[in-house]
Order: structure tokens, then C-alpha cells, then sequence
């Protein structure tokens, strides 16, 4: 059994980690990585933070994604001078987005965290398109989603903006805050409440690191200097990282995302569409894809002005790109499958050249 420092309890330490750990040989190290920069992984051991490499046997058995991320539990092995991240413990829940630079590819964004805030500034309206995709990205992870509305003080009407977001943000609370005023805060408190982890996503510049310090009580990361605060895209934050907080819980802050593409998550988008699927369980068919079909319930739903058009617009428009991207999946899978085929057809051949077989 692998034995696990008792300052881990401070990076978020569960007896169900514990337990995954147990049935592992006990001469690895458990810990948490707290940042994964270039196949690079830091890793909290509560005693010391160790750089730890994957091991050969882990990067060639572990799937897409499956490599270390930020919030991993991980089993270290090697030694002093090259210490190696021989094991990922099972992910409790696992943030996945398609890998902006390699196609039908996952990138896991953190892993094990339970609430994701959801940060969209209300400087201008809310994205509300944005805001759908970021919340069936964090319902598919199996973490709680809960949207922050940053920047309160820049808003005309925040009341109308936070019931804009409410209607499309079934299941998840939606709070209003301003750093400026120390509005709001408090109440996202709750979510570290008994340790747990809770990560920011959302646009650059959407005050997430500014939340992650007013949730500190200080300031422990960089955040954008207000008077060069103008410039687009510039990202402030540059690296994912898992950070415990001086009252009890953590939080990984993240650099903005520029682009939010689907993955493979159609239970996320159930999720993020639970009023579109309780319409939908009226309609005449089962597979009903509200679309021209006799019956439909989404569609009179739209018609009653029930339901908004521009949410089924969103809902279908998800739908739509992540049957895309199973088929771009399929597609992956069926070229590497024949690629393995060759290889193995290959090595027979070479087996029976060398002389072996009856023949
Ligand atoms: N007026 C006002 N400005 C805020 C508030 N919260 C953050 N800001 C400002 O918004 C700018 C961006 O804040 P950051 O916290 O750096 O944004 P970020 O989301 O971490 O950005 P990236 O790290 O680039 O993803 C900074 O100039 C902050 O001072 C707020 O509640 N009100
Ligand atoms: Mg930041
Ligand atoms: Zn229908």
C-alpha cells in the first residue's frame, strides 16, 4: 500500500484517493500536480514539490489525455535524480475540451476538481452562446458548474444580465460579483468549504486570477496591470495551476480560453440542456430531432414562447459539432486500427521469412 504524507490533506486528500492508491505497490509516492508544463509534471508530495517526468510504461499505455494534468493523483517511481510519474489515479471528474492544435484530439484541461466557476465579465453583455459551451463542457466533466458574472461595477443592469444567464444555465447558481466593491465574494466561499477543489475558466481578462486573490485574502497571482488592460487576447495568466488556499480548499486558476471546442459530450450537453430534454420527453418521437418532425414538444415549446428560440439554435449547433467530432473520433480510430493491422500483418510476414513455422 502506498503510504500518503499527511500534509497531502492540505492539496485536497480524500479516503477515496487514499483508497486508489492502496492497491498500488507502496514504494511510489503519492501526491497532486499542481502545474504539467511540456510533458514537465510538478508534483506536491506535502513534503517537497518533485519535477517528475512520465515513466517510458506510462506514456506508452496511456490513452489520449491520459497523460498528467493539473489536480492529477499521481503514484511517483524512479529516483532522487529522476523521479518518474509512474501512475494517474482514476479521475474523479475531468475537464476535456478538443485540442485546439491537433485534430480529434482531447486536451484534459484539470482533473478532480469539484466546482468549476464559470467567469464571464459583465462589461458588455454576457456571451451567452459562450456561456452554453463553457457549462456543457464543465456538466460532461462531472464537476458542478456555477457561473460568476465579474465586474458588477462596470454593469448598467446587472439584474437583467444575471437573469439573461439564469435562463441558460438550468441546475448551476449564477452569482454577481465586483472585486472593486468586494461584492459577491463571500458567497463563492462556500464552494472550499471542506476542502475541495474548485477551478476558474472563462475569457482572458474575465478577473479570474483577481477572484483566486480576493478568495486568497491576498495577492497571490498576477493579474492584469488596468492601465495596459486594453490590449485583446493578451493572456495574463500563461499556466494552469492547482493552488491551496490559506483558509482551507484550492483552486486552479487557468489562463483564458480563446476557443472552447465540443468534445466528445453529449451527457454534458444533456445537462446544460435540461429544459430542452424535459420538452423533449413529449415529443411524439423517441429520436425527435425537433427539427420538421409531426409532434415535436421542443417546437411547440418554441411556439407557446416557452422556450427561446435562440437556445434551441445553441442546442442544436452543439449537437451538430460534436457529431462532427465523433465522426472525426471514428475516423482516428479506424486509420490506427489499420495502421496496427499493418504493422502486426507485417511481423508475421517477418516471422515466417526468419525460418519459424511449418510451412
Ligand atoms: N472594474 C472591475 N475590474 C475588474 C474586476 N475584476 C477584475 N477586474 C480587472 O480586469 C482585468 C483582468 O483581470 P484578471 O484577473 O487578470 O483576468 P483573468 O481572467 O485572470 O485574465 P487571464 O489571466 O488573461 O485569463 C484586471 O485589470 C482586473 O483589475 C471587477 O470586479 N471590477
Ligand atoms: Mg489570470
Ligand atoms: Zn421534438
Amino acid at each position: 500500500m502506498s503510504t500518503a504524507h499527511p500534509d497531502l490533506h492540505a492539496f485536497g486528500l480524500t479516503p477515496a484517493v487514499t483508497a486508489l492508491a492502496a492497491v498500488h505497490p507502496s514504494h511510489m509516492r503519492l501526491g497532486r500536480v499542481v502545474r504539467s508544463d511540456r510533458g514537465m509534471a510538478f508534483v506536491a508530495t506535502g513534503e517537497t514539490l518533485v519535477a517528475a517526468r512520465p515513466s517510458t510504461r506510462l506514456i506508452k499505455s496511456a490513452d489520449d489525455g491520459a497523460l498528467p494534468v493539473v489536480g492529477d493523483w499521481v503514484l511517483l517511481g524512479g529516483d532522487e535524480s529522476e523521479p518518474l510519474v509512474e501512475v494517474v489515479l482514476e479521475r474523479m471528474t475531468a475537464i476535456m475540451r478538443r485540442d485546439p492544435g491537433r485534430s480529434a484530439r482531447v486536451q484534459v484541461l484539470a482533473a478532480n476538481v469539484d466546482t468549476v466557476l464559470v467567469t464571464h465579465p459583465l462589461a458588455d453583455a454576457p456571451n451567452l452562446s459562450r456561456i452554453e459551451r463553457e457549462l456543457a463542457l464543465v456538466w460532461d466533466s462531472g464537476a458542478q458548474p456555477v457561473v460568476v458574472l465579474t465586474k458588477a461595477d462596470l454593469s448598467s443592469d446587472a439584474g437583467a444580465a444575471r437573469a439573461a444567464v439564469e435562463g441558460v444555465a438550468p441546475g448551476a447558481d449564477v452569482h454577481v460579483t465586483s472585486t472593486v466593491d468586494h461584492d459577491g465574494i463571500d458567497e463563492l466561499q462556500e464552494y472550499l468549504v471542506g476542502g475541495g477543489t474548485i477551478a476558474l475558466i472563462g475569457p482572458s481578462g474575465s478577473g479570474k486570477s483577481t477572484l483566486v486573490n480576493a478568495l486568497a485574502g491576498e495577492d497571490i497571482r498576477a493579474t492584469r496591470d488596468v492601465r495596459l488592460s486594453d490590449g485583446r487576447g493578451r493572456h495574463t495568466t500563461v499556466s494552469r495551476e492547482l493552488i491551496p488556499l490559506p483558509g482551507g480548499g484550492l483552486v486552479i486558476d487557468t489562463p483564458g480560453l480563446r476557443a472552447v471546442g465540443m468534445w466528445d459530450s453529449a451527457e454534458g450537453l444533456a445537462q446544460a440542456f435540461s429544459d430542452i430534454e424535459e420538452f423533449a420527453a413529449d415529443c411524439r418521437f423517441r429520436d425527435c430531432r425537433h427539427e420538421d418532425e409531426p409532434g415535436c414538444a421542443v417546437r411547440d415549446a418554441v411556439e407557446r414562447g416557452d422556450l427561446p428560440s435562440r437556445r434551441l439554435t445553441s442546442f442544436r449547433e452543439l449537437q451538430a459539432e460534436i457529431a462532427h467530432v465523433n465522426a472525426e473520433i471514428d475516423v482516428r480510430s479506424r486509420q490506427e486500427k489499420k495502421r496496427e493491422d499493418k504493422v502486426q500483418a507485417r511481423a508475421i510476414k517477418n516471422y515466417y521469412k526468419q525460418g519459424h513455422g511449418h510451412r
